[in-house]
C-alpha cells in the first residue's frame, strides 16, 4: 500500500474519555510516522503532547452572540474545519464520534469545492448505541455517515450494531483501539514509589472511567463491598463525572470510606495500574473498553461485564473473567479468586499483557488507519 506523507485534520472530544484518548494517541503516532497532523477542537486534547510542533492545535471558538440560547458549536466547528483544511491543504479530515463531528466535516467538505478533502468518521460507541436510537439525532447521524468517504468502528460488535441501526451505503471497517506497549507496561515498585502511593499493603482493585451511568459505578462499589467481606483490599477510583456524587453516597452508605480512594482525573494511569491486582469494569454497555486494554497492558487481569465489544478484548478465563452485567455476586466471586490465588493472578496478568501487545499494539493498528486512508483517497 502506498504510504505517502499526508496532511490530516483530526477532530474529537478533547475531554477525559476514551474516544479523545484514541484520537490523540493516533494523531501523535501519525505525526511520528511523518504525517502532518492538525487537531481542530474546542480545547487542547488533554493527552496531547504540548512540546512537539507537529501535531498542531487549532482551537474552535464558539460565538456567544446574545441571541443564541444554544451557541452553535456545529457551525463554528464546520467553519474552522473548512478554514484549516483550505489553508493547510489537508488531504483528509478524520473525525472521532459521529455527533456532531461527522456532520461538521460534511459541511466543511461541501464548502471546499475547489480543493476537495476526504472525510473519515470513526465511531466509538454511544454515538451509535445510545444516540443512534434517539429520534432527535437518528436521521442526521445516518445522513452524515452516508456522506463520509470512509467509516470505521472500534470493534466488530460496534461495526455490526452500526450496520444494523442505519441504512448505510458502504460497509463499516473495524480498526481496533490500541496501546503503546512501551508506555503501557507494568512499572517496578522503584518506579512507582517515586510517586505518591496510596497503597496500604493490601490487594488493590482499580476502576477507571468518566463516571457516566453506563459505567455502573454503583456496581463497582457493591462488588467491592462483597470482596472486602473476604479479602482486606482497597478500591481506587480514577476519573470523574456525573455519577461521582452517587459513588460517594454508596461508599458512605456501605461504610467503606477507609477502603475506597477517589483519585480524580489522572493524566497518566500507568503508576496506578502498575500497583493494581485487578481491574473492574461492569459497564452496561462498552463498545471496546480502552481502559480494560490499558490495564491488560500493565499486567492487570480484568473482571468485566460480557457486553458490547468487551469479549473481543478480554478473553474470558485467560486475561480475566466476563460475567453478565449486574451479576454483582458473580463478579465478587471471581475478584476474590483472583486476589487470593496468586498463581492464577500471575498467569492471567501475563496472558493479558501478551494479548494486549500481540493484538492491540499501536504500530499495527496505526498502520491499518494509514492503509484505510490510502483506500479512501483513491475513491
Ligand atoms: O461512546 C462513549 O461512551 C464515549 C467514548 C469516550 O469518549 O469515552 O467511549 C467509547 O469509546 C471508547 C474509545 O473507543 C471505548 O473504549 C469505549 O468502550 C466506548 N464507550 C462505550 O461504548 C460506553
Amino acid at each position: 500500500m502506498d504510504r505517502r506523507s499526508l496532511r490530516i485534520g483530526i477532530t474529537c472530544y478533547p475531554t477525559y474519555g476514551g474516544s479523545g484518548v484514541v484520537a490523540t494517541e493516533l494523531g501523535m503516532a501519525l505525526a511520528r510516522r511523518g504525517h502532518s497532523i492538525h487537531f481542530i477542537t474546542y480545547d487542547r486534547p488533554f493527552r496531547l503532547d504540548g512540546l512537539a510542533e507537529n501535531p498542531y492545535f487549532h482551537e474552535v471558538e464558539v460565538s456567544n452572540y446574545p441571541l443564541f440560547k444554544y451557541p452553535p458549536y456545529l457551525i463554528s466547528l464546520a467553519n474552522k474545519l473548512a478554514e484549516v483544511a483550505e489553508y493547510e491543504q489537508l488531504d483528509l479530515l478524520h473525525v472521532h464520534y459521529a455527533i456532531p463531528h461527522a456532520t461538521a466535516a460534511y459541511l466543511a467538505r461541501e464548502m471546499l469545492s475547489e480543493r476537495p478533502v476526504k472525510v473519515v468518521t470513526t465511531l466509538h460507541g454511544t454515538d451509535i448505541t445510545l444516540l443512534g436510537s434517539d429520534p432527535s439525532f437518528r436521521r442526521v447521524i445516518e445522513f452524515s455517515l452516508n456522506q463520509s468517504d470512509g467509516i470505521t468502528a472500534v470493534s466488530r460488535h460496534l461495526a455490526a450494531a452500526t450496520e444494523r441501526t442505519f441504512a448505510l451505503k458502504r460497509p463499516v471497517r473495524t480498526i481496533y483501539n490500541f496501546v503503546d506497549p512501551q508506555i503501557y507496561r507494568r512499572w517496578s515498585s522503584e518506579e512507582y514509589c517515586q510517586r505518591n502511593s496510596q497503597r496500604q499493603g493490601v490487594p488493590v482493585i482499580v476502576h477507571i472511567s468518566n463516571f457516566r451511568p453506563v459505567k455502573q459505578i454503583e456496581t463497582v462499589i457493591r462488588v467491592f463491598a462483597l470482596v472486602v467481606q473476604q479479602v482486606p483490599a482497597q478500591l481506587w477510583l480514577i476519573g470523574d463525572g456525573p455519577d461521582s456524587a452517587v459513588a460517594h453516597e454508596v461508599v458512605r452508605e456501605l461504610g467503606l470510606e477507609q477502603r475506597v480512594c477517589f483519585l480524580g482525573k489522572q493524566g497518566s494511569v500507568v503508576p496506578y495500574l502498575s500497583q493494581a491486582d485487578l481491574f473492574l469494569l461492569p459497564s452496561r454497555q462498552e463498545s471496546f473498553g480502552l481502559a480494560a486494554l490499558e490495564a491488560m497492558a500493565c499486567e492487570v487481569p480484568v473482571v468485566a461485564a460480557r457486553v458490547g465489544g468487551l469479549p473481543e478484548v478480554v478473553t474470558d478465563g485467560e486475561s480475566g473473567y466476563l460475567l453478565e452485567p449486574g451479576d454483582v455476586a458473580g463478579m465478587a466471586l471471581r475478584a476474590v479468586q483472583l486476589l487470593t490465588d496468586r498463581t492464577l493472578n500471575r498467569r492471567m496478568a501475563l496472558s493479558a499483557r501478551e494479548r494486549a501487545v500481540r493484538d492491540f499494539g499501536a504500530d499495527q493498528q496505526v498502520a491499518q488507519y494509514e492503509d484505510f486512508y490510502a483506500e479512501v483517497l483513491q475513491t
